[in-house]
């Protein structure tokens, strides 16, 4: 994937795209929700499987020709089962939404009743947007209760998630996070939605790789449906898969839970699939089987471990005291500076790492945490020894405020050692 074409056809995008490929490899990523992927996802997203339009399903299509898109549909499928170890009695799985937004837009959609209530993590607490978010359609269509963390430890209060659950019944309840650095008790959550009579959406977009490898409790026996976008600690092209628990019934609908999702993702909400993507997922999902990627998960839990071991070193404040899965939040508020200025001075080292919101914070653009991640240095090949270093780099950075062009030459320095082997990426493209 040399983009020769592109070059000779149209100089200004492919100087640009050039340039992000060299941003990416002399940048340190620390981003939670990325992650590089291989040269064979890259290759199946960028071939001509993205020609073709297929509306339906395999064996009940809307256009002719797809014989092969049904076979490619289908392994993906099976493949995404397999990853979680699911029986495909029991368990239906649609690999077709965008992504994880509009998944969990089709998913509210096909449960739900005009007036039903959704409940989902605030933002501040780590939830995501959309999980009922005013901001978002998630919280102006449906009636939304966010539940929040503990302020003092940073942790679920499952208590207070089961108090509201009791006062407002939602329909849906939403377990899962974007920046939530603990292990979910995925049974928990299936109980209190039990006892209320509401459905259990498991969103695992962030921990999908650590279950698939066993390194996170699975939610599939306590959940009615388990939403993942593909394309974090799964490291797969971006898109989302929904499973279904397919012996459940929807309300007194007649339909079966997984009939609804399927029918609300195609033609509810999306049109044609983006084959080359299903494609893609069906190379990550692969790629999940194989005894490697066991051992890469393992190495993004240790390396995110040792990173915040080392901080708390240097007397960072972590939100909850530390990790264990993939993140980690730092809290800025004993330092004098916030979210913004801090991964504005991180960029200017070249090291990447977001604002975040914590627990308390009221503004998303100036937010007191700021978030790391391990799975996309971890892709790279960094260990214990790096993650280190990692910590020594912020400290200097935020706390001693050494020059950053200094550091970036340390890490510059690092990444060149620690290039991503045989990816496009890391190719001269001159
Ligand atoms: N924006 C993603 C994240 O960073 O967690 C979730 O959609």
């Amino acid at each position: 994937m040399k983009l020769n074409h592109l070059k000779k056809s149209d100089p200004r995008l492919y100087k640009l795209i050039s340039a992000e490929i060299k941003r990416q490899d002399e940048t340190l990523d620390l981003i939670a929700s990325e992650n590089f992927v291989s040269p064979e996802i890259l290759e199946v997203l960028g071939s001509p499987l993205t020609n073709k339009y297929s509306e339906g399903y395999p064996g009940k299509r809307y256009y002719p020709g797809n014989l092969y898109y049904d076979e490619i549909e289908e392994l993906a499928r099976t493949r995404a089962l397999k990853a979680f170890k699911l029986n495909s009695k029991n368990w239906s799985v649609n690999v077709q939404p965008y992504s994880g937004s509009p998944a969990n837009l089709a998913i509210y959609f096909a449960l739900t009743k005009p007036g039903d209530i959704l409940m989902g993590m605030d933002l501040a607490s780590g939830g995501h947007l959309s999980h009922g978010h005013k901001a978002t359609i998630s919280g102006k269509l449906f009636k939304s209760i966010q539940y929040s963390v503990d302020k003092k430890t940073g942790l679920i209060n499952y208590s207070e998630v089961e108090k509201l659950a009791k006062k407002h019944k939602p329909r849906i309840i939403i377990s899962g996070y974007s920046a939530y650095p603990r292990k979910i008790d995925f049974k928990k959550f299936g109980e209190i939605a039990k006892s209320v009579g509401a459905y259990h959406l498991a969103d695992i977009s962030h921990i999908a790789g650590l279950v698939s490898a066993g390194f996170h409790s699975s939610p599939f026996p306590y959940a009615d449906v388990v939403m993942t976008t593909t394309h974090k600690t799964l490291r797969g092209p971006r898109g989302a898969v929904i499973f279904s628990r397919k012996e459940k019934m929807l309300h007194a609908s007649g339909f079966m839970l997984h009939e609804a999702i399927d029918k609300t993702i195609f033609p509810g909400i999306q049109g044609g699939p983006h084959n080359n993507a299903i494609a893609a997922i069906a190379v990550a999902f692969g790629e999940a089987l194989k005894p490697n990627f066991k051992k890469y998960q393992q190495q993004i839990i240790k390396n995110a471990r040792v990173l915040a071991e080392s901080l708390k070193k240097y007397d960072f404040n972590l939100v909850s005291g530390g990790t264990d899965n993939h993140l980690l939040l730092i809290d800025l508020k004993n330092l004098d500076i916030g979210g913004l200025e801090a991964e504005k001075i991180l960029e200017s080292a070249g090291i990447i790492a977001n604002r975040n919101s914590i627990s308390g914070d009221t503004s998303p653009f100036n937010p007191s945490g700021l978030r790391l991640g391990a799975p996309a240095v971890t892709t790279r090949g960094f260990k214990e020894k790096e993650m280190k270093k990692i910590a020594d780099w912020i400290y200097r950075l935020l706390i001693k405020k050494e020059k950053p062009s200094l550091i970036k030459k340390e890490v510059l320095k690092l990444l060149k050692q620690r290039r991503l082997k045989g990816r496009p990426l890391t190719n001269k493209y001159e």
